[in-house]
C-alpha cells in the first residue's frame, strides 16, 4: 500500500450533501482516501476548526475577450485564474467567443493560444455562438461538442452578438442533437435600442441611465421568450446573471411545469443596486453591467431563489475593465451610458461574499453553498466528478476556509487587475486561507504560489444535468 503524498486531517469536510469530520489522503493529485486517522502522509495540513470543501468552480467568467475598438479587459487568463485561486476557485469556465465573421473553430484556437501555459487553475471554455452560418450549425458546432467543447452561450441582445429568434431555435437545434448546454442571455435587444436612444434625446446620458434603459420587463420578456423556443425545440437552457424576481417568476414558472430550465445568478445582483450606478460624477460606470443591478426587493428575490432552489449555479460573471483607464470603463467619459463597458470584475470576492452573507447568516447552509459554487456547475457543464466534489478519484483541488476570520474588502488585497472592486469597504468573515489545485498548494496564508501553466485545460462531458437530492425540483 502506497502513502499519501498530502494529508488533511480533521477537517470539517463538506459536499454538496454531506458535512463530516475526517482526513482526506492524496496522492499523485487526485484524492486516493477519506476517513478517520489516515496514515501519515509526506505532507501534512492539519485543519481542524476550519472547513475543508471541494475548490470552486467559476462557470461564467470573461478573460482576455476582445471587446470592440479602443477597449481593452484587464485580466488576462494569468492574472484572472491567480484571482480565482486566491479566492479559492480552481476550475474557471469562460468563454471563447466568436466574432461574427469567424469561423469557430479560428476562435477555439485563438483562446488556447490565450490560455494555453498561462492559466493558474485548470479551464474549460464554453463557446459564445454570434454567428450562426450552416458552417456553424451543421459542422463547427457539432465537432467541437464532441471534442470537449459542451455548452454555448447566446445572446438575445448586444449588436454584435445577438441571434435573432429563427438563428436561436436553429441553434437550440444543434443543442438538442448534440446533447449539449445552451446559456441564454436574456435581454431584448429592441426595448434597450428604443428606451436607449429616448434617453439620449432627453440628454439623460449618466451612468444611471444604463439602469434605466434595461429595466425589469425588459429582462423578463426575453427569458419568457428563451423559456418558449426551450420548450418548442424540447431542449435543456440555462438563463444566465438573473438579475431579479420579474425573470425569477418565469424560470420557477417553468421549472414548476417539468421544463428543463436551470438558471444562474451573481454577486452583482445581491449586494449591487441600480443606485451604485449613482455614485459622484461617472464613478456609477464601475457598477454597469448587464444586466444591471436591480433594487432591495430583487436582491431579496434572488437569496430566496438560491435558497428555494430555483438558481443551480452562481458565478461571478467576471468582465474585469479597469475604471481609469482610457481602454476601460473611462473610454465612455464624457460619452453617453451605452459606450461604457459592461461588467465588474468578482472571480475573488464570488465566493467569499456568499459564504460570509449566505452561511454565515444563516440564508443557505454550507451544503448548498458548496452545490451552488462547485458541484452543480461541475455536473451542468460535465466536469463532475472529477471536479466539484471531494470523493475518491476527484482532483485534490481543496480549499480551507476559516469560518471565523473578519476582513475588509480592499482592491490592493485583490489579486486581479483591475483597479477597483464594486465591493471595496465591505467586512466579511470567514476567507479561504489554503487553496490546492491538484494537490499542490497554490494560495497559502494570503500568498500566491501557483503560477502560470500549472492549471490545464479540460474538455468537457455532456452536460449531467441530474441535481443532487434537495437541491431542485422539477428536472
Ligand atoms: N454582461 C454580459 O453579458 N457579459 C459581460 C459582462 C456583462 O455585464
Ligand atoms: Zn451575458
Ligand atoms: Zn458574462
Amino acid at each position: 500500500m502506497k502513502g499519501y503524498d498530502l494529508v488533511i486531517r480533521n477537517g470539517t469536510v463538506v459536499t454538496a450533501s454531506d458535512t463530516t469530520i475526517c482526513d482526506i489522503g492524496i496522492r499523485d493529485g487526485r484524492i486516493v482516501a477519506l476517513g478517520e486517522s489516515l496514515g501519515a502522509g509526506k505532507e501534512e495540513i492539519e485543519a481542524s476548526g476550519h472547513y475543508v470543501l471541494p475548490g470552486g468552480v467559476d462557470a461564467h467568467c470573461h478573460f482576455d475577450q476582445p471587446s470592440g475598438p479602443g477597449i481593452q479587459m484587464a485580466d488576462d487568463f494569468e492574472t484572472g485564474t491567480r484571482s480565482a485561486a486566491c479566492g479559492g476557485t480552481t476550475t474557471v469556465i469562460p468563454f471563447a467567443a466568436q466574432q461574427k465573421g469567424d469561423t469557430l473553430r479560428a476562435t477555439v484556437e485563438d483562446y488556447h493560444r490565450r490560455a494555453d501555459g498561462n492559466a493558474c487553475v485548470d479551464y474549460a471554455f464554453h463557446l459564445i455562438v454570434s454567428d450562426a452560418t450552416p458552417l456553424v450549425l451543421k459542422e463547427e458546432l457539432p465537432s467541437l461538442i464532441e471534442e470537449g467543447y459542451t455548452s454555448f452561450k447566446i445572446y438575445m441582445t448586444y449588436d454584435d452578438l445577438k441571434l435573432n429568434d429563427r438563428e436561436i431555435l436553429e441553434t437550440l437545434a444543434v443543442a438538442r442533437q448534440e446533447g449539449a448546454m445552451t446559456m441564454i442571455h436574456a435581454e431584448n435587444a429592441d426595448c434597450i435600442a428604443w428606451l436607449s436612444d429616448a434617453l439620449e434625446a432627453a440628454g439623460q446620458t449618466a451612468p444611471r441611465f444604463h439602469a434605466t434603459s434595461r429595466p425589469p420587463v425588459v429582462e423578463r420578456e426575453a427569458t419568457h421568450r428563451a423559456i418558449s423556443f426551450a420548450e418548442l425545440v424540447d431542449t435543456p437552457v440555462l438563463i444566465v446573471h438573473v438579475s431579479g424576481q420579474e425573470p425569477i417568476e418565469q424560470i420557477r414558472w417553468a421549472q414548476g411545469r417539468g421544463l428543463r430550465i436551470y438558471a444562474e445568478t451573481c454577486p452583482q445582483y445581491l449586494f449591487l443596486t441600480a443606485d451604485d450606478l449613482k455614485l459622484d460624477g461617472f464613478e456609477g460606470a464601475k457598477c454597469v453591467c448587464s444586466p444591471p443591478p436591480r433594487d432591495a426587493r430583487s436582491q431579496e428575490a434572488v437569496w430566496e431563489a438560491l435558497e428555494n432552489g430555483v438558481f443551480q449555479i452562481f458565478s461571478s460573471d467576471h468582465a474585469p475593465f479597469r475604471y481609469e483607464d482610457a481602454e476601460g470603463k473611462k473610454s465612455a467619459e464624457g460619452k453617453s451610458f451605452k459606450h461604457i463597458p459592461n461588467g465588474i470584475p468578482g472571480v475573488e470576492t464570488r465566493l467569499p461574499l456568499l459564504f460570509s452573507e449566505g452561511v454565515l447568516k444563516g440564508r443557505i447552509d454550507i451544503t448548498k453553498f458548496v452545490a451552488l459554487t462547485s458541484t452543480n456547475p461541475a455536473r451542468i457543464y460535465g466536469l463532475y466528478p472529477r471536479k466539484g466534489t471531494l470523493a475518491v478519484g476527484s482532483d485534490a483541488d481543496i480549499v480551507i476556509w476559516d469560518p471565523t476570520l473578519e476582513w475588509t474588502i480592499t482592491n490592493d488585497r485583490l489579486h486581479h487587475n483591475v483597479d477597483y472592486t464594486p465591493y471595496s469597504g465591505m467586512t466579511l468573515t470567514g476567507k479561504p486561507i489554503t487553496t490546492l489545485l491538484r494537490g499542490q498548494v497554490v494560495w497559502k496564508e494570503n500568498i500566491f504560489i501557483g503560477g502560470p501553466g500549472g492549471g490545464c485545460f479540460l474538455p468537457c462531458e455532456r452536460p449531467q444535468p441530474a441535481m443532487p437530492k434537495g437541491v431542485s425540483k422539477g428536472f
